[in-house]
């Protein structure tokens, strides 16, 4: 039995497998819980982020409005599955007004380190896609740091304690576009400003023995401690003659050096099969951003942006991710 090294969550939203499943991650019956239309100018809701907070929940999410612009809004909930999500975006304080001019903000992830929850985001700067860095204390005002790097970068997740006293990214080095590759790279930092020492974390498979993973991959939710190293849930990309298709997978990373891989699958753990993963404005996509953990159960709730247009979660627990990696 792996352990989940992390606090007690025992209101974590739930549901049992009904024994069919032929996957390690099985779906919320009610899926999915965050419609495209949940808030006044939305067009779509999807690859969001979402934490513990008070006696219930908080979260980060992506909307698209009805022009297609792409911004990041808060959102609360009691049981993880109902949200009330704002109808205006965050507003981000405290960076040089260079960096804090708005452009595009997508694809959150939350991560609490020590006293606070810092969000990592795509962030639009002089027209290129780059990691966006800020934190809040309690998801009302939110302080807006530098950027993490240059661009072009994407899916910048941050490890949720320092490691041997720095802080850890990992993210995605990328083009201007829809990026035909990418691999999995770390950066440390002393100060969260200052980022360096970059090491290749894991690249694409290439060739027929895990396709699924051969054209990108990225980190989804920020990486979940065990005694046997740190839990990542990732996407993997396929290009097929109709376009991407999004998976799920899972690795698991050495816990004192986190670039080196100890575990990963070979099989998916999730791919879009359901009508509201294959059918939305970017069909064919599941898209983990986040991940609910209870260290004294070992169960795991993942959210993730559904054919780009809504939000799903789903389960999973820490001893099937581990047993089903090669
Ligand atoms: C990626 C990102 C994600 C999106 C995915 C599928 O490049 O833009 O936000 O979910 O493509 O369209």
């Amino acid at each position: 039995m792996a352990r989940i090294i992390g606090k007690e969550l025992p209101n974590i939203p739930w549901q049992e497998p009904d024994g069919t499943e032929k996957l390690p991650v099985w779906r919320y019956q009610g899926n999915p819980i965050i419609e495209r239309f949940a808030t006044r100018n939305s067009n779509s809701i999807f690859n969001s982020a979402v934490v513990p907070y008070e006696d219930g929940f908080a979260g980060v999410f992506r909307c698209d409005s009805k022009s297609i612009s792409m911004d990041i809004f808060t959102g609360f909930s009691k049981d993880g599955i109902r949200w009330e999500i704002s109808d205006e975006p965050i507003v981000l304080q405290g960076a040089c007004p260079e960096v804090a001019q708005r452009e595009f903000r997508y694809d959150p992830r939350v991560c609490f380190i020590e006293d606070r929850y810092y969000v990592t985001w795509c962030n639009g700067y002089s027209g290129y896609p780059t990691i966006g860095l800020g934190y809040t204390f309690d998801f009302k005002s939110f302080v807006q740091l530098e950027n993490a790097f240059l661009p072009f970068n994407r899916n910048g997740v941050l490890f949720p304690r320092k490691i041997q006293g720095k802080y850890y990214m990992l993210s995605r080095p990328s083009d201007n576009g829809h990026t035909p590759f990418g691999d999995i790279f770390i950066s440390e930092s002393p100060d969260l400003t200052y980022w360096g020492r970059h090491r290749l974390v894991m690249k694409t498979i290439k060739g027929d023995e895990s396709a699924w993973q051969s054209t990108k991959i990225g980190a989804g939710s920020v990486p979940i401690e065990t005694d046997e190293g740190w839990l990542l849930i990732y996407h993997g990309v396929i290009n097929t003659c109709n376009g991407f298709v999004y998976r799920m997978g899972c690795a698991l990373l050495d816990l004192e050096e986190p670039w080196k891989v100890k575990k990963r699958t070979k099989k998916y753990i999730l791919g879009p099969h359901e009508l509201y993963e294959c059918v939305g404005d970017v069909p064919n996509v599941v898209f983990p951003c986040a991940a609910l953990t209870d260290a004294a159960t070992g169960r795991i709730a993942i959210y993730y942006g559904c054919a780009d247009t809504v939000t799903g979660l789903a389960f999973t627990t820490v001893d099937r991710l581990l047993a089903y990696m090669d």
